[in-house]
């Protein structure tokens, strides 16, 4: 997250236009100012203009003013939920320059503008917005002059125009008020979110100058992909000043393709064909290089400059003996999908850098993920994180932002949503990264099975329009913009397909099963409920020591206190990971060491979830845990929290991930031993060692079994045995498995394994050794033990991710661990013998 910047930077910047020229655009970011549109003195908002940024909104810009505190802090998120009821108004004054001036054409573009806004130029009433989701560009040229040009912007409050909507409608929709704005629905609280319903610039604001032709788009369409030649075409939408003939033209990469054409005056639209010797495919990540060919279209003064990467996808529904296959065929090849949901990188959209971006999929990349699920009810990201993806090859499941609730029907809604969706999805589609358009988060589910059709008292008419208002959304305007404007890309109605009440949920479509968490079944359930494609299952864990002392104060930090309770938004959250807790370990009475050991129950049992997947392939064919990541310092889903720190999860899915892994599972009284093979290689001539030893590192058992080969894209049960075999009559209690995959001197994967439960294994009493040794950019740690210690857990309140943590140090075998910060750094270091002292 972008720091809030100090006042005086505000100050210098202050009344001073500065124009970025990016091709014939020039960036209005800067000189921008607000206030209250009434002045509430007792709140704090005076009649004076405050210095803002742009992207920027309303709860940020008072922060970085110093007229609200940190908004995060203890129970702040409740004191400042009366800003959501006043109006606002931003203001900026610039000059055009007679080049400005003098070109045929000047647009004002505003990239994003949240939400309800009347804009104004020169006291002209040039724009009514009022959908968040989409660009607006406005022919200025009319109201333009030379000095002292006047933008002014006025943002109604949404919670009130939402109760408007409301009040016109005469029934609550499913879902409440929100559904009636076009903006992120996780703005007015989620489960894992705070309520800060804001307004304001949420993109750039751009003048846009042309004379003769203007490329509005430029959509890249694949005809032909095959190992000799690829053929592409580039098509054009242009505008026209007036007719005129012109040479269009496309690079791809250095070679030059080029047609001439009669352009009428308006909007025309062109294609250019090009051909490509020898393609290069991109692959997701784990399959092959993400290749990627640079792409510029030209016509006279204009260009547009993107990337391309050829490839085809597919979504394969094929009927079979248990129902029907859900799964993606990247270049013909069925890929296993790997990942997480993804939400917004902050609640305060205008906090996220590149930098930002970059580190989260980072993240995601680092824990051998292929697949993240951008979810309905957050936003569309931003072009970076779709560029980043394409370069990283990960794949993207993209919700169309609607989720939990059912959405109204009448023309203007309707309208809105359409030039919403055609507008994403043009601007998506020369992505390689995309997968999947997916209509929309829980809708058709919670329609059905969340008993609404009871609980809002509707009669049978209002449930019909609600309904077929459904049905034109979802089954008409979304797939009808996928088709036109997508390249092929599969669409997807709702996630997922059936609840986790009908038994088709496991047998065709995807799945969100919850039934661990909500319904309180064992981890192990997983391993029973195994669908096609699992888009959504999850559990909750604390946020890291370090990010709950940065909200709270000392005497806030226990679990039920009121402040903490404000930082968990799911009523029965504590309860449910006290009680999953105390099935599986001694439930520690401190709560810093209930915040560690948390963590840890969620990481082991989202591994149940991964792993059984993952065991099941090609059965199943995806695993995405709920959730990545957070948008504030809050106890969630996620396996990173808000300050951007791994938790046990994300280590945790970093193993259970690789592309090559062992996965034991105890099943009917047996040691099962998978191998899991998701690359497309296939190893031949390997060998599975299995060592058991005991606590002090004695080895009590061991053996080495052949495989003749682990094949590409493959699940296989290599082994199994009773566990008193493995243990040699030791009590299972006292002993561990070491698993270890060996290509020749190559080891392809290793694997540490318990025969009984946490809670039951006699754990020694451990001292860790530690050697930390400083260098430029971190630290290196070294652990040494001379008898197994359970999930050792490093901690530093310093920004930054270990390279391993809540890993089990066996006795005797040192561990190297970096940590990468430019700060200074303490480190401490605990384990989960420790917690269980004194129970
Ligand atoms: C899923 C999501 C979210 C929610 C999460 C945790 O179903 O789609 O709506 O935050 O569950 O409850």
């Amino acid at each position: 997250m972008k720091t809030l910047k100090p006042l005086f930077i505000f100050v210098l910047l202050w009344g001073s236009i500065n124009f970025m020229k990016a091709q014939n655009s020039i960036i209005l970011n800067q000189g921008w100012r607000f206030k209250a549109a009434l002045p509430n003195l007792e709140k704090g908002l005076k009649d004076e203009w405050l210095p803002m940024t742009c992207p920027g909104i309303v709860h940020t810009a008072l922060l970085q003013q110093g007229i609200i505190p940190d908004i995060f802090y203890r129970d702040n998120e409740t004191k400042y939920q009366w800003l959501e009821n006043e109006d606002w108004v931003f203001e900026n004054t610039f000059d055009a320059d007679s080049v400005t001036l003098g070109k045929e054409h000047i647009e004002l573009i505003f990239k994003g503008l949240d939400t309800y806004a009347d804009v104004f130029l020169n006291s002209e009433l040039i724009l009514k917005a009022d959908n968040d989701f989409r660009s607006w560009n406005v022919d200025v040229k009319p109201f333009l002059k030379a000095k002292g040009n006047i933008l002014r912007i006025y943002f109604y409050s949404a919670v009130r125009r939402d109760l408007v909507a409301r009040e016109t409608l005469g029934y609550e929709l499913p879902g409440g008020n929100r559904v009636f704005s076009r903006k992120p629905q996780f703005h007015y609280g989620w489960d894992w979110g705070p309520r800060f319903v804001s307004c304001g610039l949420s993109g750039n604001v751009e003048l846009t100058t042309w004379n003769d032709t203007n490329i509005k788009s430029l959509h890249i369409k694949q005809l032909l992909l095959n190992d000799a030649f690829a053929k592409i075409s580039g098509n054009f939408e242009i505008e026209c000043h007036e007719e005129i003939t012109q040479e269009v033209s496309l690079m791809v990469d250095n070679q030059s393709f080029k047609e001439t054409f009669l352009l009428k005056k308006g909007k025309n639209n062109v294609t250019v064909n090009a051909e490509i010797a020898n393609p290069k495919r991109w692959w997701s990540k784990g399959l092959g290089e993400a290749y990627l060919y640079n792409v510029v279209g030209k016509v006279g003064e204009s260009t547009q400059k993107t990337h391309i990467g050829l490839r085809t996808i597919e979504l394969v529904q094929e009927k079979d003996a248990k129902g029907k296959t859900f799964y993606f065929k990247l270049n013909g090849v069925p890929v296993f999908m790997k990942g997480a949901n993804y939400i917004p990188l902050s609640i305060f959209q205008d906090q996220v850098t590149e930098e930002t971006y970059r580190t989260m999929i980072g993240n995601a990349t680092a824990a051998n993920m292929n697949m993240l699920r951008v979810w309905g009810g957050g936003r569309y990201e931003d072009d970076i994180f779709y560029d980043i993806c394409d370069e990283q090859g990960i794949m993207v499941w993209q919700d169309f932002m609607f989720a939990c609730a059912m959405y109204p029907g009448d023309a203007p809604f309707l309208e809105s949503v359409k030039k919403e969706a055609e507008e994403q999805v043009t601007r998506l589609h020369n992505h390689p990264c995309i997968a999947l358009w997916c209509g929309n988060n829980e809708n058709n589910e919670a329609w059905h099975n969340w008993g609404w059709q009871q609980q809002f008292l509707l009669n049978p008419k209002r449930k019909e329009q609600i309904w077929s208002d459904y049905q034109r959304v979802f089954n008409g305007i979304l797939p009808e913009a996928v088709a036109q404007f997508g390249s092929n890309i599969p669409y997807w109605e709702s996630s997922p397909s059936y609840g986790r009440y009908n038994p088709k949920s496991d047998l065709e479509g995807d799945n969100h099963y919850w039934g661990v968490w909500h319904d309180e079944e064992p981890f192990a359930k997983y391993n029973e409920r195994v669908p096609r494609f699992m888009s959504e299952y999850g559990f909750q864990s604390f946020p890291h020591w370090s990010t709950i002392k940065g909200f709270t104060e000392e005497s806030d930090r226990d679990l039920e206190t009121p402040i903490m309770t404000v930082h968990q938004k799911h009523p029965r959250g504590n309860t449910l990971m006290r009680k999953y807790m105390d099935r599986d370990y001694h439930v520690p009475k401190s709560f810093e060491q209930f915040v560690y050991v948390s963590q840890i129950v969620q990481a082991e049992g989202m591994r149940t979830g991964i792993e059984a997947h993952r065991r099941n392939r090609p059965y199943c064919m995806g695993t995405l845990y709920w959730q990545l990541n957070d948008v504030w310092p809050v106890a969630s889903w996620s396996g990173i929290d808000g300050s951007g720190k791994w938790k046990a999860l994300h280590y945790f899915a970093k193993e259970s991930f690789q592309d090559v892994a062992i996965l034991p599972i105890e099943e009917k009284g047996l040691v099962k031993v998978f191998v899991v093979n998701d690359k497309q290689t296939t190893y031949e001539n390997c060998q599975l060692d299995l060592e058991v030893f005991d606590f002090y590192g004695k080895k009590v058992f061991g053996e080495s079994h052949k495989i003749r080969d682990i094949k590409g894209g493959s699940s296989t049960m290599e082994f199994q045995s009773f566990p008193q075999r493995l243990s040699q009559g030791m009590r299972l209690t006292n002993v561990y498995v070491q698993f270890t995959l060996k290509h020749g001197e190559e080891i392809l994967a290793s694997r540490t394994y318990y025969l009984a439960k946490p809670k039951e294994l006699n754990l020694p009493e451990a001292t860790i050794s530690k050697k930390i040794a400083s260098y430029n950019g971190g630290y290196k740690i070294t652990l040494t033990s001379d008898r197994l210690t359970k999930n050792v857990y490093l901690q530093t309140d310093a920004k930054g991710n270990f390279t391993n943590n809540f890993f089990d140090l066996l006795p005797n075998q040192p561990v190297e661990i970096s940590f990468v910060t430019s700060e200074k750094a303490t480190f401490q270091v605990t384990h989960l013998a420790e917690t269980y002292k004194g129970n």
